[in-house]
């Protein structure tokens, strides 16, 4: 995401204008319609229709699974233990895209043998730990879509730890307000800790059945199919629990710091 370009032939404040007036007539509820007025993107467009929108032909078939938008959408928006849909193997994007505020050859090469994942904050265990520690806990996979506010979406397959199972081992103070992640290439995101305890919120370690690759984030990422892209933090250095609103590098920049459901 190199200079957050849209493709040139997407107009973004049609399709939002266009999004408005479909919300605006479909959701009845006063609170939940002024929420998602005031925060639509064009990747919340993407996720409304579970839609990629990359070509005006996509933009076509969001618009108008949107104006079919239903309750069961609306109650997968609001309700923070809905699950995002599951896709089969042959659904899968190949190759999965890459993205970043740089170029593919800029992605950080994070060395196993020195690294060192540090927890610090609101948890009873501050160790840091070793990758093979994390590989000995539990791991579960899932097929899911990753959609990007710049208008792409595509299907992956991740692999790893159940960020549940994580917070809840190193004793972490569930009732804080946000997890926090630190990066190797400097970027930063924090979650709420709802999302940090949905049950498809997964610390992976996988893509494809295969060690995490160095662009898609090595040596882990945090993968949540309920929240955009830029939410899902990769090459993971350190977790910090807190109730200090931490915020995000596109957060900070004006993205909305939900960025999900
Ligand atoms: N460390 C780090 N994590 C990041 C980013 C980044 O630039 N650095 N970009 C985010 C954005 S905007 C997207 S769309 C996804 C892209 O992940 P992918 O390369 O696996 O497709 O990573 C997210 N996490
Ligand atoms: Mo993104």
């Amino acid at each position: 995401m190199k200079k957050r370009e849209q493709s040139p032939e997407l107009d973004e404040s049609a399709i939002l204008k266009d999004a408005r007036k479909i919300i605006s007539l479909k959701v009845e509820d006063h609170s939940r319609r002024a929420f998602l007025l005031r925060s639509l993107t064009l990747g919340g467009v993407a996720m409304l229709s579970g839609c990629n929108i990359s070509d005006n032909d996509q933009v076509e078939t969001a618009l108008s699974s949107m104006s079919r938008f239903n309750d069961r959408v609306q109650g997968w928006l609001f309700n923070p233990n809905a699950m995002a849909p599951t896709y089969p193997e042959s659904m899968i994007t190949r190759p999965f895209p890459f993205n970043a505020f740089y170029g593919i050859d800029e992605a950080p090469a994070v060395d196993e043998d020195s690294y060192h994942l540090e927890v610090s904050g609101l948890v009873a265990d501050k160790h840091s730990w070793r990758l093979e520690e994390l590989r000995a806990m539990a791991q579960t996979e899932q097929i899911t879509r990753h959609i990007c506010v710049e208008g792409w979406s595509a299907i992956g397959r991740w692999g790893g730890v159940r960020f549940s199972d994580f917070l809840k081992h190193v004793g972490a103070d569930t009732d804080a307000r946000y997890v926090g992640f630190k990066c190797a290439d400097d970027y930063y995101t924090s979650i709420d800790m709802p999302t940090a305890l949905h049950a498809q919120t997964l610390l992976t370690l996988t893509y494809d059945g295969a060690v995490l690759p160095r662009q898609y984030g090595f040596p882990m990422k945090l993968r949540m199919p309920t929240k955009l892209g830029y939410k899902n933090p990769k090459h993971i250095q350190a977790i910090f629990v807190t109730n200090t609103y931490p915020g995000g590098y596109w957060e900070d920049q004006g993205y909305n710091w939900f960025g999900g459901s």
